[in-house]
C-alpha cells in the first residue's frame, strides 16, 4: 500500500506538495472543485492557473497537466481527482435539461485524465453531500473535530436550488430543488455509471464513489443511497466493470449504523473493488457520532489496514480528515499526525511482508 494525502483546490502548492513528500507520501490527491468563482483563492501563473473559463466548462487538459507536473515536480504522483464540481454534473445528479452535455464533457475529462494518466476519479452521488456536522472541541485535548447528532435542525432545511454537494454553483438560483424518491436518484446513477464506466475502462481509468457521509437514510429533505454497506454491494452489482469501483473511506462505513468494516474491507479487496482508501477515526455510529485523531476512535486502524493487505489491497491511502491540532498550522498539524501513523504501519506491513517473503525479500 502507498502513502497519499488530498488538497482541496484552494490547497493545492508546490508548499504543499512538499509537505506531502516531506511526510512520507508519494501520492497526491487532489480536489479540483471550485465553490463561488470570487471565492477562489489565487493561483500562481506558473501552473496554468488563474485563467478565466467558461462557467460550467470540466476542467481542461492544460489545467491537469498542470497540476500533475506540480505533483511530480516534488516527488508525487497524482493518483486521483476527486469530487466533480456541481457546476459540471448538477444535471446528471438532478435529471436536468443540459444531462446529456455534462455526460460528454465528463465524458472528456476522463479522455484527458487517461491520457495523462490520472488513474482514479473520486465522486459523491449525493444531493446533501457532506453536511449537517458541527465542528466542536470532541476529539483528545480538546481539538476541534466534525461531529454530528441526527435531529439536529440543520439537517432538516432543505436544499436550495443552485447548491449541491454543499456547494453553491449558482448563486441566483431561486426556490428549492423538486423532491427526488430514492429509486429515481438510484436510476440516475445507473445512468452515469451506464455511460461513463465503459469510457473509463476504456481509458484505464477507476470510477470511485464514495459513501454518503454522514450515513443517514435522508438529508435536507432529500434521499441518501451509499449509507449502508449492502448499497455499495449494490452499486458494484449494477454495472460490473473494474471501472466501477469504490473510495473506501473507512471512518464513514465506520459510522454506519449496522454492517462490520473489516468484512466489508476484506470482502470489497477481495473483488478488487477498492480504488483506494480514505482512513480516518471516529466515536460512535449513526445516529450519534465524532471524528477523532487516527489512534484514538472505535476504528482498530491496524488492524483495517492488515486485513487490506492480506487481501490484496495495494493501492493509495489517505488519512481523509483529521482533527485540527492547537498550533499556527492547524490542518498541517493534524495531517502530519495522521500521515505519521499510517507510514508507520505501512512500513511494519512492508517489513513483515518481507519477512515472510510474499515481496520479493531476499530473507
Ligand atoms: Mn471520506
Amino acid at each position: 500500500m502507498k502513502l497519499g494525502l488530498g488538497f482541496h483546490r484552494g490547497m493545492i502548492s508546490r508548499e504543499n506538495f512538499r509537505f506531502a513528500r516531506q511526510a512520507g507520501c508519494t501520492h497526491a490527491v487532489v480536489h479540483l472543485v471550485e465553490r463561488l468563482r470570487e471565492d477562489l483563492p489565487a493561483f500562481a501563473d506558473e501552473f496554468c492557473f488563474g485563467r478565466t473559463r467558461a462557467a460550467g466548462a470540466v476542467w481542461g487538459l492544460e489545467e491537469l497537466e498542470g497540476v500533475k507536473r506540480l505533483a511530480n515536480d516534488e516527488g508525487l504522483e497524482l493518483e486521483a481527482l476527486e469530487n466533480i464540481d456541481p457546476s459540471f454534473w448538477s444535471d446528471i445528479l438532478l435529471d436536468g435539461p443540459r444531462k446529456m452535455q455534462q455526460l460528454e464533457g465528463i465524458k472528456g475529462l476522463i479522455r484527458d485524465m487517461g491520457r495523462l494518466r490520472i488513474p482514479i476519479l473520486g465522486y459523491n452521488f449525493s444531493l446533501a453531500g457532506v453536511w449537517g456536522r458541527t465542528l466542536a472541541p470532541i476529539a483528545r485535548g480538546a481539538a476541534l473535530a466534525p461531529a454530528f447528532a441526527e435531529g439536529h435542525p440543520l439537517q432538516d432545511q432543505p436544499l436550495p436550488s443552485g447548491q449541491l454537494n454543499n456547494i453553491v454553483y449558482d448563486a441566483d438560483a431561486r426556490g428549492h430543488i423538486a423532491p427526488v424518491t430514492r429509486a429515481e436518484l438510484w436510476s440516475r446513477l445507473i445512468e452515469f455509471l451506464k455511460e461513463l464506466a465503459p469510457v473509463a475502462e476504456n481509458e484505464g481509468v477507476r470510477l470511485a464513489a464514495h459513501p454518503d457521509d454522514p450515513p443517514v437514510p435522508a438529508l435536507r429533505q432529500t434521499p441518501r443511497m451509499l449509507h449502508e454497506i449492502r448499497h455499495l454491494d449494490r452499486l458494484l452489482d449494477l454495472v460490473p466493470s473494474r471501472a466501477n469501483a469504490l473510495e473506501f473511506c473507512a471512518g464513514t462505513i465506520q459510522e454506519m449504523a449496522g454492517g462490520d468494516l473489516y468484512e466489508a474491507a476484506a470482502r470489497f479487496a477481495d473483488r478488487g473493488a477498492i480504488a483506494y482508501v480514505h482512513c480516518r477515526n471516529v466515536v460512535g455510529k449513526v445516529p450519534a457520532y465524532h471524528e477523532t485523531f487516527i489512534d484514538d476512535g472505535d476504528l482498530d486502524v491496524p488492524r483495517l489496514l492488515g486485513l487490506l493487505h492480506r487481501h490484496g489491497f495495494d493501492g493509495v491511502v489517505i488519512p481523509d480528515h483529521a482533527p485540527q491540532m492547537t498550533c499556527d498550522a492547524p490542518w498541517h498539524a493534524g495531517m502530519a499526525h495522521a500521515l505519521g501513523f499510517l507510514r508507520a504501519e505501512l512500513m511494519s506491513l512492508d517489513r513483515a511482508a518481507v519477512r515472510a517473503g510474499v515481496c520479493g525479500g531476499t530473507g
